[in-house]
């Protein structure tokens, strides 16, 4: 048994297609799209603002919706052992607790708002989300087991490097086990009845939290200091999933999702597609009625991804590549899951060249101090991200680095000071410094521990005063 899953375990690559045509996917009609939601909403006559209240401003504002807790397979296959799913609702269960007996400091949105499956594809290829809806229910009825929807080969570039696309594709497609394959990166994704619910709506606090963040910046007086913030609650976590890939416990990319909403969409778009929840949005039957409509690159907001999870977010980077209106920063374990990616030598591609730098750190002994150098480096002393100028910085907020972290985690990484000290560099340092914030949950896998530390991060950033880091480095 133990062989078979070792052997699996030799076909994780996926390929990257780099040369994918989106645009058979994009025949749109968008406007009529937006007419038909606008006619439901008028319908059902029920529309909701989100938070407002000055006598609350000064809470951290924090998104949460409990169907995140949906998602809960029985089992992963991790180096060559089958054990219980590492990314449980238990992370989910143990921040809110920290959030709920935290009130003096913490506001809680929720219920959160329904952005439809629009901006969600203006990252994700169509056929990728028509996938994570509808697997489970293909797999079970192609009579295999109900409690164990999981990939076991995949779409290595050897097995058709000589095939077109289209034509992998449809091979892929006459099978749930192909398409798994051709859609999943490893065996740390496996679906459930809820799992696209629980993603779904993981990603509608993504958006529900960055047109909260939006809406706080064209509030503000032009005089007004007050850092702009939110945190959004997010599970299952996103940075491992690109276009068409899910892997790493990743499902939907929600940094990712939540950076294109904020370049693409003004706060009007944004009113115009918010409706109250509801994973009835979630059905993808009107695929191909959405479209996907970038902003010019000079009219984009330039948007800074800082990834602290312990894992390189291989996905975002994907995602961004060859984007120099999103710079993607991350520090990570290396070497170490994904694998395939995260080295220096990562750095963008074409106009994206220059605007993704990596920051490996030997797991084994990189200590709070070694980390916290890393950190203060990349955002004071580095020319190209200070000259980048970013206006909004999405913080990818994985607490795996934590040094009794049961499958990731930094050695010597042991204080829980430090993460007060992220939060404090992320508000003073020199390339993020007066900029909104909004944080986006990631990986963490000690249960027990994580309010604590997501708590300290935050308020290291909410709590720190409004000075430029100053330190001899
Ligand atoms: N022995 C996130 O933190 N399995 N994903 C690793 C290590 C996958 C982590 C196995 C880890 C994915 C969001
Ligand atoms: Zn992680």
């Amino acid at each position: 048994m133990c062989n078979l899953i070792t052997e699996t375990i030799l076909f994780f690559f996926l390929l990257r297609f780099s040369h994918i045509s989106l645009i058979p996917y994009f025949n749109f009609i968008v406007k009529d799209f937006c007419l038909l939601l606008a006619a439901r909403e008028e319908e059902s006559g029920h529309f909701t603002t989100m938070t407002q209240g000055t006598a609350t401003s000064d809470k951290i504002k924090v998104v949460y919706c409990e169907d995140g807790l949906l998602h809960n397979p029985p089992f992963e296959v991790t180096s060559g052992k089958i054990k219980p799913y590492v990314e449980s609702p238990e992370r989910l269960k143990s921040i809110k607790k920290y959030i709920d007996e935290n009130p003096s400091m913490f506001q809680l949105i929720s219920p959160i708002s329904d952005y439809t499956l629009k901006p969600i594809l203006d990252i994700h290829r169509p056929d990728y989300i028509a996938f994570l809806e509808s697997i489970y229910q293909e797999w079970v009825n192609a009579g295999l087991p109900k409690d164990a929807c999981i990939g076991d080969t995949f779409a290595q570039l050897s097995f058709a490097s000589k095939l077109s696309e289209e034509v992998l594709l449809k091979n892929a497609n006459q099978h749930p086990t192909g398409k798994m394959g051709y859609y999943l990166g490893d065996m740390s994704v496996s679906f459930m009845n809820e799992t696209w619910r629980a993603a779904y709506a993981s990603v509608q606090i993504v958006l529900t939290a960055a047109h909260e963040l939006l809406r706080s910046i064209e509030n503000s007086e032009a005089n007004d200091k007050q850092s702009k913030m939110v945190y959004a609650l997010c599970r299952p976590p996103g940075h491992h999933s690109s276009d068409h890939l899910a892997a790493g416990y990743c499902f939907i990319n929600n940094a990712a999702v939540a950076a294109a909403f904020l370049q693409n969409y003004s706060s009007k778009d944004m009113e115009l597609l918010q409706r109250p929840y509801d994973p009835v949005l979630a059905t993808t039957t009107n695929l191909e009625n959405m479209m996907l409509d970038e902003k010019p690159i000079d009219e984009k907001k330039k948007i800074l991804i800082l990834d602290i999870d312990y894992h390189h977010g291989n996905g975002t980077q994907e995602i961004f590549y060859d984007d120099s209106t999103v710079f993607y920063i991350s520090i990570h374990g290396y070497p170490d899951y994904p694998h395939f990616t995260g080295s220096v030598d990562e750095k963008g591609r074409g106009r994206g060249l220059g605007y993704n730098i990596n920051i490996p750190l030997d797991p084994e002994h990189t200590t709070d101090e070694v980390y916290l150098k890393h950190l203060y480096h990349v955002l004071n002393t580095e020319k190209t991200v200070v000259n980048f100028k970013a206006d909004i910085v999405i913080v990818s907020l994985g607490l795996d680095t934590w040094f009794e972290d049961p499958i990731a985690g930094m050695k010597g990484l042991r204080e829980k000071h430090t993460y007060y000290t992220i939060g404090q560099y992320i508000k003073q340092s020199e390339a993020t410094f007066g900029k909104p914030v909004l944080f986006v949950q990631e990986g963490g896998y000690t249960y027990d521990k994580l309010g604590e530390l997501v708590g300290q991060v935050l308020q290291g950033f909410a709590c720190s005063s409004d000075e430029k880091l100053r330190l001899d480095a």
